[in-house]
């Protein structure tokens, strides 16, 4: 049956979920404090880049079921789609979920679903519950769980309704409620359990991830300091059965895995010791990636007495996107630029960043003294390196 649903936050997950929605005939309500994005969106357009959500979005708006608004409004169910970052001192900041949950309060009715789907630390669904209950909301007559967004950037159309989905309610009543809402659309499996239970698995997915890319990453500078190709190594261990290590990269990057180990840090008490190293692991795979090419750089420059230009290939957080959150790559470009490398920025996602002069892939392949791969784009694999010095920290050239 159609529903009202007001949307709250537009972004990487907000508007997706939106344009599903509308798009199985239910007539959304998405709401975003960015007037530049409701104007795009109520044009019919997208604010982000993510295939096939343009289609999505302008079926949405022309069929009239979904309209965008910097205010909410009545619905029979809400839905907090908003960012979680962390402050500086890597404590987590949920001070966008508390404003989206205060915004709806003069709309709210008895028999209202409300779902949050942002990435939270343990207990801010229960939170929510409390903020509800001091602006004197009978939060008994309502159904509210967490149901975590799962969906990788580049596959999201496809994820949101493939992937199980995990709910977890302040109630059984509410998980029940909202687990039933996730049915009407999702192929995959919906499991149910309680609002922490659902909080902690989401931040576990991600810290696992977190965890197994820097035993990738260590990897890689172990073999790097005894003359091994870890690529190979990984290869051939990777045959055995019970057997799965990632791939060792630039370091990780993207809003989700870089920010979620830190939430269960933040709960653990002092427990969270291997979940913390791993993360502190990853973030200093970066900054040996941009030692290794500096000592590059610099034995070049003895050698041929000036500096050598470095083409820095791939930008982007990880392949094929062209998403710069939080990006490792972007961030050793920009550290080299700063330490006045001559830098050549490749990406060819991309139409141009603000401090570089984006090149081709050919120009750089002809210019560069240095190739440094930082993102295995399919376009690098198999290039005419023409004799020049490479530097391979994504496995582009896996089997070299
Ligand atoms: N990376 C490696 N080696 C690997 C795999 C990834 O270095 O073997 C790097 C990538 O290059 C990138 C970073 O990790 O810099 C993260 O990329 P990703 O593809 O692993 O994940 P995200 O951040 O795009 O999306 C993740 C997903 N979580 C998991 O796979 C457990 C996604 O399902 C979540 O919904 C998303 O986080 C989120 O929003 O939390």
């Amino acid at each position: 049956m159609s529903k009202k649903i007001c949307v709250m936050g537009l972004g990487y997950i907000g508007l997706p979920s939106a344009a599903l929605l509308a798009n199985r005939g239910h007539r959304i309500h998405g709401v975003d404090i960015v007037q530049e994005v409701v104007n795009t969106i109520n044009d019919g357009k997208i604010h982000i880049v993510e295939p096939d959500l343009d289609t999505f979005v302008r079926a949405a708006v022309e069929s009239g079921k979904l309209k965008a608004s910097l205010k909410p409004d009545k619905a029979d169910i809400f839905i907090i789609a908003v960012p979680t970052p962390f402050k500086d001192n890597h404590v987590p900041n949920i001070d966008y979920v508390i404003n989206a949950t205060k915004s709806i309060v003069p709309y709210l009715e008895a028999g209202n679903i409300l779902i949050l789907e942002s990435t939270v630390p343990v207990g801010t669904t229960d939170r929510i519950s409390e903020v509800l209950v001091e602006e004197s909301i009978d939060v008994n007559s309502l159904y509210i769980a967490h149901c975590p967004e799962r969906v990788l950037p580049g596959r999201i159309m496809m994820e949101l309704t493939e992937n199980d989905r995990i709910v977890g309610g302040i109630t059984p009543e509410s998980t029940k409620k909202v687990a039933e809402f996730y049915r009407s659309f999702v192929s995959g499996t919906v499991l149910e359990t309680d609002a922490k239970t659902a909080e902690m698995s989401k931040l576990v997915e991600n810290s696992s991830r977190d965890v197994q890319i820097a035993f990738a990453n260590e990897l890689s500078i172990i073999c790097d300091s005894v003359g091994i190709n870890v690529w190979k190594v990984i290869e051939l261990a990777n045959r055995h059965p019970r057997v799965n290590i990632l791939q060792p990269g630039t370091g990780v990057g993207g809003h989700c895995i870089a920010v979620d180990p830190w939430f269960v840090v933040d709960s653990a008490k002092g427990e969270a010791k291997l979940i913390k190293e791993a993360r502190l692991r990853n973030t200093y795979k970066t900054e040996w990636v941009i030692e290794k090419i500096k000592n590059t750089a610099l034995l070049f420059e003895k050698e041929n007495k000036r500096l050598p230009d470095i083409a820095c290939l791939g930008l982007a957080f990880k392949p094929n996107i062209d998403d710069l959150r939080e990006s490792p790559a972007l961030y050793v470009a920009q550290s080299l630029k700063k330490g006045n490398f001559n830098i050549l920025a490749v990406e060819p996602n991309i139409k141009g960043h603000k401090d570089f002069n984006v090149c081709t892939l050919e120009y750089a392949l002809e210019k560069a003294d240095i190739l440094v791969y930082l993102v295995s784009h399919t376009e690098f694999f198999g290039v005419d390196e023409k004799g020049k010095v490479v530097l391979d920290f994504c496995g582009v050239k896996k089997d070299a």
